[in-house]
Formats: structure tokens, sequence, C-alpha cells
């Protein structure tokens, strides 16, 4: 029975605080039952996902996993877990560091990548000058990485949601969709589309395609349109800001969309996981470092060229090529293709063993002699 700590320090955006509460509810259910401890220097955004959280609490449980607010200024008087998961190289407060021996498995998870180099890197040692035992976990597309974050009997769940309408309906009136609108999802007569981007992303030319497309279609985004997107705005393209939603029902608003744009690692991941069309836009870095990011990503993945092209295109901004590209890629027999290819992605995906697995594993393997 390993017992965890998790360190994570919300840098911008949610990626960092997605993925660590992701991997603890996954360790603290079942199978793994593991004991954790999740600390959060952010607890007003780890709210936006996670609206269960009490902001003002030096200690909550939720979902299995105890949850304290990270103050810098906090003496860490708890004796450190048998492993500790520092984030994103959060970098451990000093005390804490100070108390770490060698019967503590020290991890730096890493951000995903589906670069190659991600395989040589995993599991690596990191040496430490104290002597402690740190290393590298790396998540990623092959089993030879950390594998991605995935809870147990997911597809069953997402199967078992999708099959029952009234589960779609609950969301959206949750999110505040007209009953017209609802019906018009139901029955197919509208395509809803997830709008998760960064402000880069070249919408405008989205928007402007869906106009032109022949698909009545609903828009739903967590950022509010402005005024010269609202324009656009008609009984053929409906746009819909939502408030942001727990990390449930924003897996849930992904397997009731037809497509999904998605940003980052998170919500990348769990695009796979809703086995639908997706365009990702990786997390903008210096020297093009993300359009790198996206091709090894696509050199993993079965979506045919065009699809490929179009992804680039949203990540470039190029608003140009972006309406051409998209309105091919929509029209039949291209949809369908596309479909197939992200459900066909998922399920290659699916085989591989998930990141708490690994993560288990090379725990057991690195246990400390007593
Ligand atoms: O928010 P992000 O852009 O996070 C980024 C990236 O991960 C980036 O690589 C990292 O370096 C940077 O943060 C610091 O995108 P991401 O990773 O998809 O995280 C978003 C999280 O928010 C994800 O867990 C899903 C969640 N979410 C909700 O729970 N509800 C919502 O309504 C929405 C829109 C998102």
């Amino acid at each position: 029975m390993f017992h965890f700590d998790i360190f994570c320090r919300v840098v911008d955006n949610y990626g960092d605080i997605g993925v660590c509460w992701r991997l603890a509810r996954q360790l603290a259910a079942p199978p793994h039952q593991k004991n954790v401890r999740l600390w959060v220097d952010d607890l007003q955004s780890f709210k936006r996902l996670e609206p269960r959280l009490q902001t003002e609490l030096n200690e909550q449980h939720i979902d299995g996993v105890t949850v304290h607010p990270w103050k810098d200024v906090q003496a860490f008087t708890l004796p450190p877990a048998e492993v500790v998961i520092e984030a994103f190289a959060c970098e451990l407060p000093d005390t804490y560091k100070a108390a770490i021996t060698d019967q503590t498995l020290w991890l730096n998870l890493e951000y995903l990548s589906a670069e190659d180099w991600v395989e040589d890197f995993h599991t690596q040692p990191s040496p430490q000058q104290q002597g402690q035992r740190k290393y590298f976990f790396f998540p990623g597309f092959t089993e030879r990485t950390g594998g991605l974050l995935r809870e147990e009997n997911l597809k069953q769940q997402r199967l078992s949601w999708q099959q029952d309408q009234r589960n779609a309906q609950a969301l959206w009136t949750k999110i505040g969709l007209s009953e017209r609108t609802q019906i018009e999802l139901m029955h197919g007569q509208r395509r809803q589309i997830l709008l998760f981007s960064y402000p880069s992303a070249p919408v405008m030319a989205l928007l402007q395609a869906l106009q032109q497309g022949n698909h009545d279609t609903l828009v739903l985004s967590p950022t509010p349109f402005t005024p010269e997107q609202q324009v656009l705005s008609n009984d053929h393209l409906q746009l819909h800001h939502f408030n942001f939603v727990s990390q449930v029902e924003f897996d849930h608003l992904l397997w009731s969309s037809d497509l999904n744009f998605v940003r980052g690692e998170d919500s990348l991941v769990r695009a796979l996981w809703a086995a639908k069309p997706f365009i990702w836009q990786p997390y903008e870095q210096e020297e093009g470092l993300h359009t790198k990011k996206l091709q090894a990503l696509l050199n993993h993945s079965p979506m045919n060229q065009a699809v490929q092209t179009l992804m680039h295109t949203w990540s470039s901004q190029d608003s140009l090529q972006f309406t051409d590209q998209y309105l091919s890629c929509m029209q039949a027999p291209m949809w369908h293709r596309w479909r197939e290819e992200a459900l066909q992605w998922h399920n290659t995906l699916l085989q591989q063993t998930d990141l708490c697995t690994h993560l288990l594993e090379f725990c057991t393997k690195h246990q400390p002699t007593q």
C-alpha cells in the first residue's frame, strides 16, 4: 500500500491542476485505492473544475483524496509520503524536501508529449545532492512511456452515458440550452461543436466556415464570444457561452459533441477518450516548439493528411486557409473518414497500459529495501 503526496502549482490556465486532480482521483479510486494527499497552491483555479471544493478549508476530502492548500510559508510538519509526485517541476517546499529520506520515492511528473525523445527520458534518475531517489516520469503515447491517464472502465462509462439521451438533456439544460435546440441536437438536425481554444486560434474563420456550411450548428464555448463573433450568430449558427463545468461534466460535453476543439494537454487526452473527431491546439511555445509537438502527435495518429493539415492551420492562426480546409473536411465522405479514424485512434490507445498502472508498477519495482 503506497501513500502519495502530490504537489501542484497552477502556473497558468488549467492544465496543471487538471492533470493533478485526475491523477489524484484515479490513484484513490478502485482498483488502486491509494492514500493520496494533494497540495495545491491555487484553490480558486482548482474550484473552477471541481465545484465541490471549499477554498477556505485547510483539509478536505473529495472522492477519497485529501486536499490541502499549499501555502509557501507553511512548515511541513507531516512526514513525506512513500511516494512524492512533484508535478511539472513545481519545486517542493524546502522543509519537506529536507525531510525526504531514501525511504521515499520522489517523482517529477512531466508534461505530456508524443515526441520520440520521451521514451529515452522516462524513468531516468535525477541525481540529488542529499542522495534522495528522484526520477523523471513522462506520460506518453507508447508502452515505453508512462502512458495516458485513463479511468478504469472509461469506455463503458461513456457508452452507457451516451446510450441514455436523458443524460445529455440534463447537461444541456444545466448549461442553459433551449428546449428547441436540445430537440434539434437529439434528432441530429443540428451539429454540436465544443470550442476550447487559446485566444490566438482563428475562431472567426471557423464561424465563417460554419455559416457557409450545409449544417445547422451549435458552438459551445467557455470563453464569451466577442461582439464581432456574436454578429455571425443566427438560427443556422447558434453561439452559446457556458460557464466552466466540472471535469466530469466537461467529459460529458466532449462525449455529446460531434466535433471537439481542445487545447493544452489534459483536454487533448479527454478528446481522445471521447472517440470523436477533434482539433488540437497545443500550448504555444517559443521557437515554434508547439508545432513540433503537434506533428509528433499526428505521427502517432491514423489521421489522414487533410485533417493533419487542418490542425496545423488552426494552430498557425492561418484564417485564410482555415475556412476552405475546414469545409472540405466536414463534407462527406471526408467527415465519415475523420470519424472512423478518431474511433480507430481511440481503440488503439485503449489497448495500452494507463498511467496509474505504469506508475504503480514503477513504484513496486523501486520500493525501498527496508
Ligand atoms: O487550460 P489549458 O490550456 O492548460 C495548459 C496546458 O496544459 C499547457 O500545456 C500547460 O503548460 C499550461 O496549462 C500551464 O488546457 P488543458 O490542459 O486541457 O486543461 C484544461 C482543464 O480544464 C482540463 O482538465 C479540462 C478542464 N475543464 C473543465 O473541467 N471544465 C471546463 O468547462 C473546461 C472548459 C475545462
